[in-house]
């Protein structure tokens, strides 16, 4: 067999690929929007997706009830040396690894097409964008890939004849039998799934899911696992990170990246509508930043997608407008509930619960049942460029320039409003340290604490403690250049389980206090961790917060910092000698300074 493409790795990769899995035909994608309406047609023709007339181009998808969020139980980042994976990465030796999988993979895609999708991370021909090709049986997958990368003939233009990609293999595992009727959402059982990384090779080889980060392979797989261990490589960022750019109303801009774990809000804040007169905010990305340093030695930063594939479940036109704007057309739901009048519906979607709906899992549902009716992993993927608020230069190829990274993550208590870092090494500290309750992004339990270094616990391709030290030479190499580092909580509750501060758009008023910070123009005090904004340094102009609220929210409580040690030490420790010494050091210093009266 011949395939159109002038690049002999590629051809000769999906030759061996359709030789191994025994597709019943292979089709090269080309991106185009034809190819995009005629694959949605015939998954809306069996029934598989279901179109939603109150939103143009929109469909509606019911997963597999097991097949609902990524599996990090069943996610694998596979090296020669298990310590090259670290402690907070399961581990295959890459032979036994590829011995189970290949014979997964054997006879896998009978009766199905195998699409080849190539594609771009990043703006086709930025210099900081790389591309990937990803073999799928799932025609769901490449429609989501059309939203969220660049996909087609152009990127092969792009790739040429030598040129590198990234090879990602990907099979719902489902071989059909000839005959056998298919079922609407294909997938394998669970202790079958594999989403295997071998960053020795950049090959990602992922098996049994059809679900997001699972089976989209450009997303968390490609762009933060396989991303993070080039880049340290290569010396330069691949985070978990949103990218925003603020406008004050002097006209200066600013641009944050900021990482927090999944569900905790990176898509509301990507898309913040600032409360603070005169303050503008842009887009650029909502989950994944690639950073370069440029000519002029600051860190330039690109989002590696071209679409959200964002949490439904709260999305609405309070708590995130422009999320609910961007989907209401040309969007792909998954696990949302359908109205009678064949709209989709979610909790927290901002209108009341329907008398009658028919759920996630495709029954009946009306609000006595006792059960959400989308599932809290719902998701929505809609394409960027739709974002009313998109910044005209989010695809700018050479990025834009970070002044601010934001770490933080979901806590009730304990970690105050906003913190700043004392200086870069204390920034990688507080960032290595992030901690946050679970939520449903991943399957597992909800609500429980767990540390998530810089938001990418389940996305760091190789030995956490090295990651660090990478963030540690990065910042060497910055210098005076380096983004400022912040660390927030917007989730901190009261003794009774109130919300102390309201969130969303009111962020502003600490997104305020950041870009001052950097102008050396707002005042902090220092305190045993880090620099706090001083009691009148947070905007608060036509805002009514209780003063009870406002003093909790910016208290450093030394007894529950002292309580949270032992926790921060056992972390810490998991990564043994690897660890850099400059991050025990800092956890010492941190109990001094709690200890002694600062
Ligand atoms: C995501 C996640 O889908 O982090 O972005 O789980
Ligand atoms: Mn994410």
């Amino acid at each position: 067999m011949t395939y159109p493409v002038k690049n002999r790795r590629l051809a000769q990769w999906v030759q061996e690929v359709a030789a191994l899995c025994q597709p019943a035909a292979v089709y090269w994608c080309d991106g185009s929007r034809l190819e995009y309406d005629r694959l949605m047609a015939q998954m809306a023709a069996a029934g598989n997706a279901i179109p939603l007339p109150r939103r143009p181009n929109s469909f509606l998808f019911r997963s597999d009830p097991s097949d609902v969020a990524r599996v990090e139980a069943r996610t694998f980042i596979s090296t020669s040396s298990r310590d090259d994976a670290g402690p907070t990465n399961n581990w295959v030796a890459p032979d036994d690894l590829k011995r189970t999988m290949l014979d997964l993979y054997r006879g896998c895609m009978a009766g199905r097409t195998m699409f080849v999708i190539p594609f771009s991370m990043g703006p086709i021909g930025s210099p900081i964008a790389k591309i990937g090709v990803e073999i799928s049986d799932s025609p769901y997958v490449v429609c989501n890939m059309h939203i969220m990368t660049r996909v087609g003939t152009r990127v092969l233009e792009a790739l040429g004849a030598d040129g590198q990609f990234v090879p990602c293999l990907h099979s719902v595992g489902a071989a059909l039998a000839p005959g056998q009727a298919d079922v609407s959402w294909p997938c394998a059982p669970m202790a079958q799934k594999y989403i295997s990384h071998f960053p020795e090779e950049d090959l990602i080889w992922s098996y049994g899911s059809g679900y997001g980060g699972n089976a989209l392979l450009g997303k968390k797989c490609f762009a933060l696992r396989i991303a993070s261990a080039m880049a340290r490589r290569e010396g330069w960022l691949a985070e978990h990170m949103l990218i925003l750019r603020l406008t004050s109303p002097a006209g200066r801009r600013y641009h944050i990246a900021g990482a927090f774990p999944s569900a905790c809000g990176k898509t509301n804040l990507a898309m913040i509508q600032p409360t603070l007169p005169g303050w503008r905010a842009e887009c650029i990305g909502d989950d994944i930043a690639w950073m370069k340093i440029g000519p002029d030695g600051r860190l330039y930063a690109i989002n590696a997608e071209a679409g959200f594939f964002g949490v439904a479940p709260g999305t609405s036109n309070r708590t995130n407008p422009m999320a609910a704007a961007t989907v209401r057309a040309n969007t792909i739901f998954t696990n949302c509930a359908l109205t009678d009048d064949g709209d989709v519906w979610w909790e927290g979607i901002g209108s009341p619960a329907p008398a009658h709906a028919v759920d996630w899992r495709g029954r009946d549902w009306s609000p006595g049942r006792g059960e959400p009716a989308a599932h809290a992993n719902a998701r929505f993927t809609a394409p960027a460029a739709q974002c009313p608020v998109i910044s005209p230069d989010w695809e700018r190829p050479e990025g834009v320039p970070i002044d601010i990274f934001i770490f933080g993550g979901r806590r009730a208590g304990v970690v105050p409003l906003a913190t700043e870092a004392f200086d870069w090494e204390h920034g990688v500290f507080l960032a290595a340290t992030a901690s946050s309750e679970t939520t449903a992004a991943n399957i597992g339990a909800v609500g429980n604490l767990r540390r998530d270094p810089f938001a990418m616990q389940p996305f760091c391709g190789y030995n956490m403690a090295d990651y660090f030290g990478h963030w540690l030479a990065m910042g060497e190499r910055l210098g005076p250049h380096a983004p400022r580092i912040f660390y927030v909580n917007w989730f901190r509750k009261s003794a009774d389980g109130k919300w102390l501060w309201p969130g969303y758009g009111e962020n502003s008023r600490v997104l305020k206090w950041m870009c001052e910070r950097v102008d050396a123009a707002a005042e902090a005090q220092a305190t045993p961790i880090g620099y706090l904004p001083a009691a009148d340094a947070l905007d608060l102009g036509g805002f009514a917060i209780p003063a009870e609220n406002l003093t909790e929210l910016l208290r450093v409580d030394r007894q529950a910092w002292l309580a949270e040690l032992p926790d921060i030490e056992r972390h810490l420790a998991r990564f043994g000698a690897r660890l850099p010494v400059r991050m025990s050091e800092q956890v010492r210093r941190l109990r001094e300074r709690l200890e002694t009266d600062r």
